[in-house]
């Protein structure tokens, strides 16, 4: 009998939803364990012994433990093809990491409770920071996004006329810069993008206030 799929993750983590959306898209059931963030879970031997540098989140699939959503993601579109979440072609390829990039590196790090809480003890500032390099990132998303158009057919998504993997790294950073206050309105295309892809199928299961152990309203 094979082993469960099995993710850690936690509700309000944006590099955890990307994969449970990619998880989703490809048709693949999982198991949760639920890494709390909030009370520091992250930062115990358990998951460290996963992934040592105390993130979620970590993915247990075909007798491999893989942490950091791009290997995660680039595994899950290795080994289970179709639907592809990447483009074809080496050029649309690199394009798509261009978009995953600037946001795993470039925006999503910054605001990481690690990061936080090294800048300042108080939530005020803290919420300044995280607010400033987001706001700065969707700057930068909304340029990109304009500029890559002109290589993709034309459409609502991050890339053009298909959910891809930017989409799936788009949503949950977008998801972020509004909870620090993000004034949005001046990156209409990212909005576009993040309402096609919220409307997309897969996209309800993966959502932060659908997981196991988030607020109900
Ligand atoms: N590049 C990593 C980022 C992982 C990451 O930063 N995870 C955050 C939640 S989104 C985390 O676990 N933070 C815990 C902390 O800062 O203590 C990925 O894509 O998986």
């Amino acid at each position: 009998m094979t082993a469960p799929v099995r993710l850690y993750h936690y509700w309000r983590s944006s590099s955890a939803w990307r994969v449970r959306w990619a998880l989703a898209i490809k048709g693949l059931a999982f198991e949760s364990t639920i890494v709390d963030l909030a009370a520091g879970e992250q930062l115990g031997a358990e998951q460290r012994a996963r992934n040592p540098i105390a993130h979620v989140p970590t993915l247990e699939i075909d007798g491999l433990t893989l942490s950091e959503s791009v290997a995660i993601i680039e595994y899950l579109e290795d080994t289970r093809p179709t639907p592809a979440l990447y483009p074809s072609g080496a050029g649309p390829r690199a394009r798509a990491r261009q978009v995953v990039e600037l946001i795993n590196s470039g925006i999503q790090p910054l605001q990481n409770l690690t990061v936080l809480r090294q800048h300042s003890g108080d939530p005020a500032g803290q919420k300044a920071w995280a607010a400033h390099f987001n706001q700065r990132g969707m700057m930068a998303l909304e340029a990109t996004l304009v500029q890559l158009g002109a290589h993709f057919p034309s459409g609502p998504f991050a890339l053009g006329d298909r959910l891809t993997v930017a989409d799936l790294y788009l949503v949950p950073q977008v998801y972020s810069a509004r909870r620090f206050g993000v004034d949005l309105t001046p990156y209409p295309r990212v909005l576009a993008a993040e309402a096609a892809a919220l409307a997309s199928p897969h996209a309800a299961s993966a959502l932060p206030e659908n997981q196991p152990g988030a607020p109900r309203s």
